[in-house]
C-alpha cells in the first residue's frame, strides 16, 4: 500500500563522501533508500545530511529510520532531525531529537512534500544510517466529478466541475449556489491517504464558506460516511488526514454568499480489482503436495507473480468473486513453466457470471498457451469469474490470475 514512494527518488549527500572510508566501502548514499535495513549509507564524517528528491508531489505520514547500532550507543548519534520542503519552499523540520537511545526511530507526519532531509551528528565519532522509508501518499489523477447540487439557471458565471481535479489551484468549480456538493470517482476503490482541499478565498474571507463536510463511499457502495467537517476553514487550504479506503469521495459546504472550491488534491492509490476478492478452488486441493507446500488457491490473486496455486491435479478450476458488479475490461493469465512446455496446459478456458444466480458464460478459451503469459481482452460485467485448465499428461498449476475493469456501482 505504502510501497514505491522512493520509485524514481534519487539521494544525495550534502556531507562530501571520503572516497575511502564511504565509497570504497559500498556505503553510498543511495543505501539510505534502498529499503534495505543491512547495506549502510555512511558519509565518513561526524555529520551527515542526505537529501531525497521525491519523484512525485508526497503527502508524507510516516517515517522510520533505521540508525542500527549508531543509534543504540551514545557514542554515535547524538543529535538528528529530519525535515522536506514542498517545491522552492524553506525546509521544515517534521522531527527531530537528541541520542535515539534506539535501533530505530519512528515518527508520524502531516507534510506535502517534493524533498526530504535527514540530518545527524555525533560529538565523538563517524556516524552512519542503514535506511530510511517513508509512508504517504502520491497525488491520484483521474477522477470524474459530478455535481449534486442545482446550478443557477442563466448564471454567466458557473465554473465547471473538472476545475476541481485539473491539477490547477487557479480555477475553481462554482455552481451558482450557496452550497457545493460534487462527488468524486476514482474509478475504482481506492486507499485514500489525505485529501488536501483548496478553497481559495472561499475558505480564509469568513463571509463564504460557513460549514463543510469531506466525505467517503464505503466500500460496499452504499454508506457514505464523513470523513471530517468544520465551520468557516479560516484558511485558503485545509489537509485532512484520511487513511482509509474508499469507493468515492465527496466534498460539500453551505455558505452564507455564492461559494466554490478551487481543488480537492488527493493522495493515495486505487486499490487492484482483486483487493476485495476472494479465491476458492473447485477441484479439491491436496494437503500434501498443494496445501502442505503453500501453494493454496489465494495464490492466484495475491499480485504475485512468484507464488503458485496448484491443487495437485492434472485439472484447474478456481472460482473468483469480485466481491463487486466490475465490467471487466482485460485478463492476464501468468502461467509460467505451465504454458511454456506443451507437457502441461493443453487447454484452458476463463468463464464470467453476472450474478451469483446467472449462467457461467465462456469469455476465452484456448489450447496449449505456448507462453508463459495469456492476455485476453474482455467486455464483460461480472460478479465472479473462473478459470479452468486441464492438462493430459501432468499436474498443473497457475501463478497469478489479474484482471482489469472498472466496478460498476
Ligand atoms: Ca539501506
Ligand atoms: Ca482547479
Ligand atoms: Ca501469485
Amino acid at each position: 500500500m505504502f510501497s514505491h514512494l522512493f520509485a524514481g527518488a534519487t539521494v544525495q549527500s550534502n556531507v562530501p563522501e571520503s572516497s575511502v572510508y564511504s565509497i570504497a566501502r559500498g556505503y553510498g548514499a543511495a543505501n539510505l533508500i534502498d529499503g534495505d535495513p543491512s547495506t549502510l549509507a555512511y558519509p565518513g564524517s561526524y555529520n551527515l545530511d542526505y537529501q531525497i528528491s521525491l519523484a512525485n508531489l508526497t503527502h508524507l505520514s510516516f517515517a522510520k529510520i533505521t540508525w542500527g547500532y549508531f543509534g543504540t550507543n551514545s557514542a554515535y548519534v547524538s543529535s538528528w532531525a529530519l525535515l522536506a520542503k514542498n517545491g522552492t519552499g524553506q525546509w521544515t523540520t517534521l522531527a527531530q531529537g537528541g541520542f535515539p537511545n534506539s535501533a530505530i526511530t519512528q515518527v508520524s507526519l502531516d507534510f506535502i512534500a517534493t524533498d526530504v532531509r535527514i540530518l545527524a551528528s555525533s560529538t565523538t565519532n563517524w556516524i552512519g544510517i542503514y535506511d530510511l522509508s517513508i509512508q504517504g501518499g502520491q497525488p491520484m489523477s483521474g477522477f470524474a466529478v459530478t455535481s449534486n447540487v442545482g446550478e443557477t439557471v442563466n448564471c454567466q458565471s458557473v465554473q465547471p466541475n473538472t476545475n476541481l481535479v485539473d491539477g490547477n489551484d487557479n480555477t475553481f468549480a462554482y455552481p451558482c449556489n450557496y452550497w457545493f456538493d460534487y462527488t468524486l470517482d476514482p474509478g475504482g476503490s481506492a486507499f485514500v491517504d489525505s485529501v488536501n482541499v483548496v478553497w481559495g478565498y472561499f475558505g480564509s474571507d469568513p463571509r463564504y464558506i460557513q460549514t463543510w463536510r469531506l466525505m467517503g463511499l464505503a466500500l460496499d457502495g452504499r454508506t457514505w460516511e464523513v470523513v471530517a467537517s468544520g465551520l468557516q476553514p479560516g484558511a485558503s487550504e485545509t489537509l485532512i488526514p484520511v487513511q482509509n479506503r474508499y469507493r468515492k469521495l465527496r466534498i460539500a459546504a453551505e455558505g452564507s454568499n455564492w461559494i466554490g472550491v478551487y481543488e480537492v488534491q488527493v493522495f493515495g492509490t486505487l486499490l487492484p480489482l482483486t483487493a476485495q476478492a476472494t479465491v476458492v478452488s473447485n477441484v479439491p486441493e491436496d494437503p500434501v503436495y498443494s496445501i502442505a507446500r503453500g501453494y493454496q488457491a489465494s495464490n492466484l490473486i495475491d499480485g504475485n507473480t512468484q507464488t503458485l496455486a496448484y491443487p495437485g491435479s492434472g485439472q484447474i478450476d478456481y472460482q473468483v468473486s469480485l466481491g463487486q458488479f466490475t465490467q471487466l475490461s482485460s485478463a492476464w493469465i501468468y502461467w509460467g513453466v505451465y504454458g511454456t512446455n506443451p507437457i502441461y496446459v493443453s487447454n484452458w478456458s476463463l468463464l464470467a457470471r453476472r450474478a451469483p444466480d446467472q449462467p457461467w458464460v465462456t469469455v476465452a478459451q484456448g489450447g496449449f498457451p505456448d507462453s508463459a503469459t495469456t492476455l485476453v481482452n474482455l467486455d464483460f460485467a461480472a460478479t465472479d469469474v473462473r478459470l479452468v485448465a486441464n492438462s493430459t499428461a501432468n499436474w498443473i498449476g497457475v501463478y497469478e490470475l489479474k484482471l482489469d475493469g472498472v466496478p460498476l456501482q
